[in-house]
C-alpha cells in the first residue's frame, strides 16, 4: 500500500495499517512528519478544538502518557505531539520525506497502481491512501504584481522554520480568515505599523484559552474512554450540549443568556449549537449574527472600524467561524489600521508595497492569509488516473464526486481520507481521520480474507451520495455564503459544498452500515 502524506491521517493510516499485516510505504513532501501543524507555524497558530479532544483515540496508554498543557495547543505543542507519536509507534521508518507524489496511474491489467514521486520512485501498489489533508494546498492571492514586491512576502500555510521578526517594520496582512484571525495580534504587537487589509469581515468568538490545570487533566484522564465513546455520539466530533429549539421560540432575554453562556464558554461549535435552526432559518440566524456584531461594538472603540470588522453579508456559520485572543481588541492599537478593500479593492502589488483604488501603501513585509484550495486541491496536485486513462481531474471538472467522500468510480483500490463528500471539516477532523482509517483496515481485511482484489465505488452509489450531499446541503444556510467549502475562494472553482453536513455520529452509522451489507455500493472483484 501507498500513503500520500504523514500528517495526522498519514501516521495513523500506517500505524493501523501496518499492525493489520500490510506492506506499506509513506510518501511526504514535507521534511518530517506533522501535516498541517509542520507547514502551518505563523505566529499565534494552534487549535481551536480543545487539546484533550484534538488528540488521538486509538491507544489510550498514548492517552494516559502525554498530557496538554493548554487548553487550545499551539502549532509547536502539536507537532512535538505528532513527533511523539511518531517516535513511540516507531513510525518515521517507513515514511520517505522530502518526497512528493506527482502521479497515481491504475493498470486495468495488474489491477494495481503506479505511485511516482518527485525524487524520482516508481512503485506499484495495490492500494492507494490519499492522506493529504483538507487544507494543505495553499492558495497565494491571485493580485498583479505579486511577484514585483521588494520585501519579503510569507504565506501562513508555508510559515518559515525560523520565525520571522517584524520589530518596528511597516506590514500589511491580506486576509481575515481563522489564520489571520490568530497571527494578527501577534504580528501587532511586534510591527512597527500593521495594516489589515480584510475583504470580508469573520465571526470570531473568544477561545478563552489558558493552561490545563492538574485536576482537569486527571479529571479527563480517568474519564477518557466514556468521553471518546461520547464524541462518537456527537455531531461535530466535540461533546456540545445541544438545544432543541428554535432561536425564536424563547424570549429575547432567555436568548441572550443563552449565547452569553456559549460566548463565555469559549467553545467553537458552542453558539451554533445554542438553538437547533440556526443554520437553517435566516431570521434565527440573524439573533446570532447580531449578538456577535454587538459584542465586536462592545471591544472595538471606533464604531466605524466596528462596523467594518461586522459581518453583514452571509449567516453566522455558513463560512467556518473562528476562536480569537484578543482579535477585536487589536483594532484599538495605534499601529493598527484596518483597510475595507472590498469598498476599495486592491489594485496591484508595488514594489513598495499595495495599492488599492483608493490609496498607496509602503510596506516592508507581506503576509499572505489568503487560505488554501481545500478539499480538491491535495487531491488534484498529483496526476490520479484511473480506469481507461480517465484524469480524476476531469472526473471532478464539475466539482468533486464520491461515494461516502472515501471512494471515486473510475478510481478502484484508491481511498481519500476525509475526502469531499464526507464531514471532514465540519468537524473535530481527528475524529473524523480516525473514523475513515479504521473504516479503510476493516475494508482491505476483509477483502484480503475473502480473497479479492479490488473495490470500487458504483457509478449509482456515487450519483445517490453526490445528490444527498447536495440535497442536505441545500437544506442549510451554508450554501448562501462564499467560503471556501463552497470553492469560492479560488477562482474558476466549481460552487459546490464539498463536505457533508451528516455529522460524525450519522455518518459514522452509514458507513458501517455500508460495510456491514458487504460494502453496498461497491463493487468487489
Ligand atoms: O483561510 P480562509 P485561513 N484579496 O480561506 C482573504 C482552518 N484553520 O487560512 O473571505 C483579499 O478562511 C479571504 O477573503 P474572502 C479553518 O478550517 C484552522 O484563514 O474570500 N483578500 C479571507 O479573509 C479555516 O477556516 C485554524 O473575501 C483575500 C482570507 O483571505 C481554514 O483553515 C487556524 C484574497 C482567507 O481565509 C482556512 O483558514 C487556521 C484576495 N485576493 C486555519 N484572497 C485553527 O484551528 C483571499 N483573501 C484555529
Amino acid at each position: 500500500m501507498v500513503v500520500v502524506g504523514a500528517g495526522i491521517a498519514g501516521l495513523y493510516a500506517l500505524k493501523r495499517l501496518r499492525d493489520g499485516g500490510f506492506d506499506v510505504q509513506v510518501f511526504e513532501a514535507a521534511s518530517d512528519v506533522g501535516g498541517t501543524w509542520w507547514w502551518n507555524r505563523y505566529p499565534g497558530a494552534r487549535c481551536d478544538i480543545e487539546s484533550m479532544d484534538y488528540s488521538y483515540s486509538f491507544s489510550p496508554e498514548l492517552e494516559q502518557e502525554w498530557t496538554w498543557t493548554e487548553r487550545y495547543a499551539t502549532q509547536p505543542e502539536i507537532l512535538r505531539y505528532l513527533n511523539h507519536v511518531a517516535d513511540r509507534f516507531d513510525l518515521r521508518r517507513q515514511v520517505q520525506f522530502d518526497t512528493r507524489v506527482t502521479s497515481a496511474t491504475w493498470d486495468d491489467g495488474a489491477g494495481r497502481w503506479t505511485v511516482a514521486t518527485d525524487q524520482g520512485d516508481t512503485v506499484s501498489a495495490q492500494f492507494c491512501v490519499m492522506a493529504v489533508g483538507c487544507l494543505s494546498a495553499a492558495k497565494d492571492p491571485e493580485i498583479d504584481g505579486i511577484d514585483t514586491f521588494a520585501g519579503p512576502t510569507y504565506h501562513t500555510g508555508r510559515w518559515p522554520h525560523e520565525g520571522v521578526d517584524f520589530s518596528g517594520q511597516r506590514v500589511g496582512v491580506i486576509g481575515t480568515g481563522s489564520s489571520g484571525i490568530q497571527s494578527i495580534p501577534l504580528i501587532a504587537q511586534q510591527a512597527g505599523h500593521l495594516t489589515v487589509f480584510q475583504r470580508t469581515p469573520n465571526f470570531a468568538m473568544p477561545a478563552r484559552n489558558g493552561p490545563l490545570d492538574e485536576a482537569r487533566i486527571q479529571q479527563r484522564k480517568a474519564t477518557y474512554r466514556t468521553h471518546r465513546a461520547a464524541v462518537l455520539e456527537s455531531h461535530t466530533g466535540v461533546v456540545v450540549e445541544l438545544h432543541d429549539q428554535s432561536a425564536l421560540a424563547v424570549s429575547d432575554d432567555e436568548r441572550e443568556a443563552t449565547y452569553e453562556a456559549a460566548w463565555e464558554s469559549g467553545t467553537l461549535f458552542a453558539l451554533l449549537a445554542s438553538y437547533n435552526d440556526l443554520l437553517i432559518d435566516p431570521a434565527a440566524n440573524e439573533t446570532a449574527a447580531e449578538f456577535v456584531r454587538r459584542r465586536i461594538r462592545e471591544l472595538v472603540h471606533d464604531p466605524e472600524v466596528a462596523e467594518l470588522l461586522s459581518p453583514r453579508t452571509y449567516p453566522f456559520g455558513a463560512k467556518r467561524a473562528c476562536l480569537d485572543t484578543d482579535y477585536y481588541a487589536t483594532f484599538n492599537r495605534p499601529n493598527v489600521s484596518l483597510v475595507d478593500v472590498r469598498a476599495t479593492p486592491i489594485v496591484e502589488i508595488t514594489p513598495t508595497g499595495l495599492r488599492t483604488t483608493a490609496a498607496d501603501f509602503d510596506l516592508d513585509a507581506l503576509v499572505f492569509a489568503t487560505g488554501f484550495d481545500a478539499m480538491t486541491g491535495p487531491l488534484l496536485g498529483p496526476t490520479i488516473t484511473g480506469r481507461r486513462g480517465a484524469a480524476l481531474r476531469d472526473a471532478w471538472a464539475a466539482g468533486p464526486r464520491s461515494y461516502l467522500g472515501i471512494a471515486v468510480s473510475g478510481f478502484p483500490n484508491l481511498f481519500t481520507i476525509t475526502g469531499p463528500g464526507s464531514p471532514s471539516v465540519l468537524t473535530n477532523m481527528i475524529v473524523s481521520i480516525e473514523q475513515h482509517i479504521d473504516w479503510v483496515a476493516a475494508c482491505i481485511t476483509s477483502l484480503r480474507e475473502r480473497d479479492l482484489h479490488t473495490i470500487e465505488a458504483t457509478p449509482d452509489a456515487e450519483a445517490f451520495w453526490v445528490d444527498h450531499v447536495n440535497e442536505v446541503a441545500s437544506f442549510t444556510l451554508y450554501p448562501t455564503a462564499d467560503s471556501w467549502y463552497m470553492g469560492a475562494n479560488v477562482p474558476g472553482k466549481p460552487r459546490v459544498f464539498m463536505p457533508y453536513i451528516g455529522g460524525v455520529a450519522y455518518y459514522r452509522e452509514v458507513c458501517a452500515d455500508v460495510a456491514a451489507d458487504d460494502y453496498r455500493g461497491f463493487a468487489l472483484a
